[in-house]
This record gives structure tokens, C-alpha cells and sequence, in this order.
């Protein structure tokens, strides 16, 4: 058995450099954050008339799968099953699915959101639960809501993790048996040792709670293609920063390592209706260029409604990064990092031997490149096309503060348009 995944699998994951993550379960309905049940502390029984109510009556993945296509990402990841336990495919090992819900007798939304991405030419990951708020043999713990009552403390008491193991690796094999080649698999989480803050025990779990070494070798078998996630408390195939761009390209233990970020639009993975924290399309395009200048992905993630589609705002900022997409697709699209050091407020990307500067504020007139003098042989904007002339023969002044001692600068000078163009 090999210890990782083929070469190919990791090249095509950083060659799509952008990803659609759906966070999408019952917690669309009360629609205030995905972890509402832990927040609020609400029993199963406060949490029965999402269930109840799912009928996510305009569900349409294929609308998801154009939406994701059109903004430039090439990979799709749905919560199959979130932390409140609600599975979105007919799991043989569960009953709360979808296909028991009143609405969804029958139904099995993976199948669908998995065809979609495979007509929409999308590689398909499944993000699953490692946390289950639902289960009835998942011990309590720091991350599991609980009233602080003896009543709830004592009707969790004897619950057995192994046998929680057990069904996570059943569902698991479901997900990776029944719906054809899957591209990454996406575990959360683990927090080994974590502890409540004012010290208590919190009951943290990880890889001897999972079986995270059984379990991964199993998905591999299963799947031999497949990229992992590192969040099994094991080291993974790749690791995902949750809402933070890191410093550069991440390393493990000093060697480079495949990396993602995931990234809200508004703090909220959950359909969340009274946000106002949206990111602009502006700002998650920095993220994305930002994240191939360092050679990672950005996987940016939407919370469809309860109605199973995404709101008007969603939208709208896939549309708005759609449109920077289609003019500069082939400064992220297999981009890679560039060996030179970009100037402050600016990113590089590089593609062969084309070099691409990212401005994050647009220039005074010009832009000082250490280390391309005489290395680029013709320099244009990318919207348009148009031509960008180099100032091979510095200003005077400048000439005196940078040519020391006679020795010929290693910057090269672009005379730029005063005018950003508009995307
Ligand atoms: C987890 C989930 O709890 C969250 O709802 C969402 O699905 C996100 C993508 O993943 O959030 C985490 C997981 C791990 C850490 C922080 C947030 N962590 O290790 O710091």
C-alpha cells in the first residue's frame, strides 16, 4: 500500500488552485450559523423541526456546479454529513438522512450534487463530520452541545466512541463505494487534549477516537487517487488554514507540503441571513492570488439557503470574481510560485516562462522590479492586452540612489498607465 497519493492527483489538485466548498445541512433553516445547535445549546428535540421542515423545494445542483464553473473554480466540496449529524445521502447506517425526511423519501442529494459536478467538469470532494452532535454513542465533550444539567450529563454518560468509530468508518465507505472516482475527502476535526478555558477536562478527541490510521488506509484502498485532508489528528495529504492566508508556501517538518485554504464570504460556513460581514470580490480575489503565490489553493465556500440554493448575495460575488476570472484565468489557472520576490503590496504568479505581477494597490506611475533587468522580453496588461513600456534608461536622480559605486542596477523599471484598469 502506498503512503500517498500518485503524482497525478496531487498536480491536478494544484492546477485547479480554486474550489467551491458548499456547506449545506438542516442548520440552512434556523439560518444563523452552522453551529447554532452547540451555540445555543439546543436539545434534539429543539433541533426536530428542521428536519421536519427540510424541503429545500429549489434544490438544483447543476445551478451550483455553473455558478462555481463560470467564477473560475474547478473542484466542488459538500458537507455530506456536518457537525449536527444530518447525512445528505440514504446512509444504510442512519436515520436521520434526507431520504427520511418528508420531503426526501427516496432521495439522494450526494448522487446529485456528485452528477452535477461531473457534467459541469468539476472534481467532486466530500467534506464529512468527524464531530456528531446527533449520534447517541458520541461522548460528550467540549465540542458536543450539552445543557449544563445533571439530567443531559447523565443520559450521555457510558456512550461508547468506538462504536461512533465504527459508524464513521461505515459512512465513510458508503461515500467512497457508491458514487464513483472522488477526488479529495475532507475530515473535521480533531482537537486532541483540548480542554474547556477555565481548565476542565474537555474530552478532546483524535486519531485513537477515529482510528485515524484504519480509517485512512481504508479510504485509500478505496479509493487509490484520492487526497486526504490533515485534520484526522495524523498527518494528512494536505493541510487546509481556516480563514488565514499563510506567511508563504507551507511547509511540514521543513519540507514543502500541497496546501488549501478554505475561506467564508462572511464568517458564517452555514447559510447565515442577517450577516452583514461579506467579504468583497475584491478582497477573495487577493486571497486567491495570494494563495497560488505561495503555491496553495482557495477553496471559498457558499452556504446555499434552505431552499437549497444560493442567495443573491452569494451569487453575486461569484459573478463579480467570474468576470476578473475570465480576463485573468491564466495568471492562477496551473500557476505556480515565481523565484523572484515581488515588490511590497504585490503578488507573482507564474505560468512557463510568463511571469505575472499582481497589483493589490494600484502604482504611482510606475513599478520597481529587482531582479528582472534584462530578463523580460515584452511586458503587457493582462485585461487587455495592452502594452507596457519598460524605462530601460533610468531617471537621473533615481540612477544616482540606486546605481552605487558604478555597479548596473537589477531593477527593472515598468512605466505604468495612471488609470487601474477596471478589473
Ligand atoms: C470547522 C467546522 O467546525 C466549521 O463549521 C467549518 O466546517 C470549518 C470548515 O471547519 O471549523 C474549524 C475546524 C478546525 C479549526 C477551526 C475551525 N481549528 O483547528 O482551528
Amino acid at each position: 500500500m502506498p503512503d500517498g497519493p500518485p503524482a497525478a492527483s496531487i498536480e491536478r489538485f494544484r492546477d485547479w488552485r480554486f474550489g467551491l466548498f458548499v456547506h449545506w445541512g438542516l442548520y440552512a433553516l434556523p439560518a444563523r450559523h452552522e453551529w447554532v445547535k452547540n451555540r445555543e445549546q439546543l436539545t434534539d428535540e429543539d433541533y426536530q423541526p428542521y428536519f421536519d421542515h427540510f424541503e429545500p423545494d429549489l434544490f438544483d445542483p447543476r445551478k451550483w456546479a455553473r455558478a462555481a464553473r463560470e467564477a473560475g473554480m474547478r473542484y466542488a466540496v459538500l458537507t455530506t454529513k456536518h457537525h449536527e449529524g444530518f447525512c445528505l445521502w440514504d446512509s444504510a447506517v442512519s436515520d436521520y438522512t434526507v431520504a427520511h425526511t418528508a420531503w426526501g423519501a427516496g432521495k439522494d442529494l450526494v448522487k446529485q450534487f456528485v452528477e452535477a459536478c461531473r457534467e459541469e467538469g468539476l472534481g467532486v470532494g466530500f467534506y464529512h463530520s468527524l464531530i456528531d452532535w446527533h449520534h447517541p454513542e458520541f461522548p460528550i465533550d467540549l465540542m458536543h452541545p450539552q445543557r449544563d444539567d445533571e439530567e443531559a450529563i447523565a443520559k450521555a454518560a457510558g456512550r461508547d466512541v468506538q462504536v461512533y468509530a465504527d459508524y464513521l468508518h461505515a459512512q465513510t465507505r458508503e461515500l467512497l463505494t457508491n458514487y464513483g472516482p472522488i477526488d479529495l475527502m475532507w475530515f473535521d476535526f480533531s482537537y486532541p487534549g483540548r480542554n474547556y478555558p477555565d481548565g476542565r477536562d474537555g474530552h478532546g478527541k483524535g486519531r485513537d477516537d477515529w482510528r485515524s490510521v484504519e480509517l485512512m488506509a481504508m479510504v485509500r484502498e478505496l479509493q487509490p487517487d484520492i487526497l486526504i485532508n490533515d485534520r484526522l489528528d495524523i498527518p494528512g495529504d494536505f493541510v487546509t488554514p481556516e480563514q488565514y492566508q499563510p506567511d508563504g508556501p507551507m511547509q511540514r517538518d521543513g519540507v514543502p507540503v500541497l496546501w488549501e485554504a478554505c475561506q467564508t464570504l462572511n464568517g458564517s460556513w452555514g447559510y447565515d441571513r442577517d450577516n452583514l460581514d461579506w467579504k468583497s470580490p475584491e478582497l477573495l480575489v487577493k486571497m486567491l492570488v495570494d494563495s497560488v503565490s505561495k503555491d496553495g489553493n482557495l477553496l471559498l465556500n457558499v452556504g446555499p439557503t434552505g431552499r437549497g440554493e444560493f442567495d443573491p448575495r452569494a451569487l453575486a460575488t461569484l459573478a463579480a470574481i467570474g468576470e476578473w476570472t475570465r480576463l485573468h484565468e491564466r495568471s492562477f489557472r496551473g500557476a505556480r510560485p515565481s523565484e523572484y520576490t515581488a515588490p511590497a503590496d504585490c503578488r507573482y504568479t507564474q505560468n512557463g516562462n510568463r511571469l505575472y505581477l499582481h497589483f493589490f494597490s494600484w502604482p504611482m506611475g510606475h513599478v520597481h522590479l529587482p531582479g528582472l533587468a534584462g530578463k523580460v522580453k515584452y511586458a503587457q496588461l493582462l485585461n487587455d492586452a495592452s502594452e507596457i513600456k519598460r524605462i530601460v534608461h533610468e531617471p537621473a536622480q533615481q540612477a544616482q540612489n540606486t546605481t552605487m559605486g558604478g555597479t548596473a542596477s537589477d531593477v527593472l523599471t515598468l512605466d505604468l498607465p495612471t488609470q487601474k484598469p477596471d478589473t
